[in-house]
């Protein structure tokens, strides 16, 4: 397969010329920094440039609130554009290789041809996402009752059928992977029995997983609230991991940072999830007072790192399977989706080279002799080191930019799509 990139690869080479010398220094002198403590920075490195992370196509465009939405000069307008745009991120950053679609807004007439087109762009797809949370026109039952927990035996019918058209699309387009997340819930006490409910959803989440492929995972993402305000069916993370349980291995459970109440301990719930064997993914975004759908690392990047603290411990004692999907889904109301997702993947992965550089020994050795400070301390220290030196030589190693958000404003790709690509609509609602 030619690939064919959006960028050209002496841009990025000409402004990493420009930033190597400065670089190096600060490389060179937190490799000392780092040996100082028995860290081998290169091992970092090295260790670093292996993860990988995925982005939302629907991140590609503007999001918006139930209010608004303001879209952009030059945003994509379909999953073609928003490949590109998906292309640019990977170029830059050399750490979002695969793009997570959403069915039907991702829909094409000829998939094996989408696959192709993401291959020569660099890409592959991660999860597919399903969308039983909205109407679409011409649909035969409107999904007002809920979707998989509807008390209409024909609306589960037609969100069942929905989802497995969702993996029967994933499998032409090389995922191996579902997403399940389903807005059903109640608005009001005594709207929905919560047991008949949940009942229900088992039922109809057990007819998609009959239909997975062996070497699928179905992914149950929870959500506390919204679009339902009163309750929603799978909540939080122990109706999740019930679900999980009840349905059968391949499935577990996906953690979206935004989705629980606020002031949770999130790095608890990716603790015990891993306890069970049920830690299936992460979508990525930081809040501040609800499902803001904010950037990742944006609010709290404290907590994003206490949760790649927990999966770095998780990486050391394995359970059988243990190989989360790992992807960004944020909601860009005001800036260019690709400067936030570059700014995201950052943080991202400077929280998980944080975490790796934990003394876990001493770590384990002040947890075991109750050194509540000396544990603390352990985790400080990596917190504060500024572990971006790392990242950015791994980044141009890869081909990558050094600084991606300055690489990307001077290829003045964003003007360049101004004039090539028709102007997305006015309109309101969170994606
Ligand atoms: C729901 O709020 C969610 O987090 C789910 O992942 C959806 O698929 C996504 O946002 C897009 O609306
Ligand atoms: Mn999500």
């Amino acid at each position: 397969m030619t690939l064919n990139l959006p960028l050209s690869s002496e841009h990025i080479s000409s402004m990493n010329e420009k930033n190597m010398a400065g670089l190096q220094d600060d490389y060179d002198s937190l490799g000392r920094h780092l040996q100082r403590r028995g860290l081998d920075i290169d091992e970092i490195k090295a260790k670093i440039s292996q993860f990988s992370l995925a982005v939302p196509s629907w991140g590609a465009g503007r999001g918006g609130t139930r209010f608004a939405r303001f879209p952009m000069p030059g945003e994509p307008n379909n999953i073609h554009e928003k490949l590109e745009d998906c292309a640019v991120i990977h170029q830059l950053s050399s750490v979002t290789p695969r793009v997570s679609p959403h069915f039907p807004w991702d829909k094409v007439s000829d998939f094996k041809a989408l696959k192709e087109e993401a291959e020569a762009f660099n890409l592959g797809f991660d999860a597919v996402n399903s969308n039983t949370f909205q109407d679409q026109k011409g649909q035969e039952q409107s999904y007002s009752t809920g979707s998989l927990a509807s008390t209409l035996a024909a609306t589960r019918a037609q969100a069942i059928e929905h989802n497995i058209e969702c993996i029967e699309i994933g499998q032409q387009l090389g995922s191996t992977e579902i997403t399940v997340w389903v807005g059903d819930g109640s608005n009001f006490p005594g709207q929905q029995d919560f047991g008949r409910a949940f009942d229900r959803y088992l039922d109809a989440a057990g007819e998609i997983y009959k239909k997975l492929p062996d070497n699928w995972q179905m992914l149950l993402e929870h959500k506390m609230f919204e679009p339902a305000f009163y309750s929603t069916v799978i909540s939080d993370w122990g109706s999740s991991i019930l679900a999980a349980q009840t349905l059968g291995e391949k499935c577990k459970c996906l953690v979206d940072l935004g989705h629980h109440a606020p002031n949770v301990n999130i790095e608890q719930i990716v603790a015990r999830l891993h306890s069970f064997g049920k830690l299936g993914g992460f979508h990525f975004n930081d809040s501040k007072y609800g499902d803001d759908d904010l950037d990742s690392g944006s609010i709290d990047p404290h907590q994003l790192f206490l949760v790649f603290n927990e999966l770095v411990e998780a990486e050391l004692n394995p359970r059988e399977g243990f190989s989360p999907t790992y992807m960004i889904d944020q909601s860009h109301n005001v800036t260019d989706p690709i400067e936030s997702m570059l700014s995201s993947a950052e943080a991202i992965v400077s929280s998980y080279a944080k975490a790796i550089i934990v003394d876990r020994q001493l770590l384990h050795a002040a947890q075991d002799e109750n050194d509540v400070m000396a544990a603390f301390q352990s985790l400080r220290q990596a917190y504060r080191t500024d572990v971006s030196p790392i990242l950015a030589m791994a980044r141009s190693e890869a081909g990558g930019a050094i600084d991606a958000i300055k690489a990307y404003r001077m290829s003045g790709w964003r003007k360049q799509k101004t004039h090539e690509r028709k102007a997305v609509g006015l309109g309101a609602g969170i994606v």
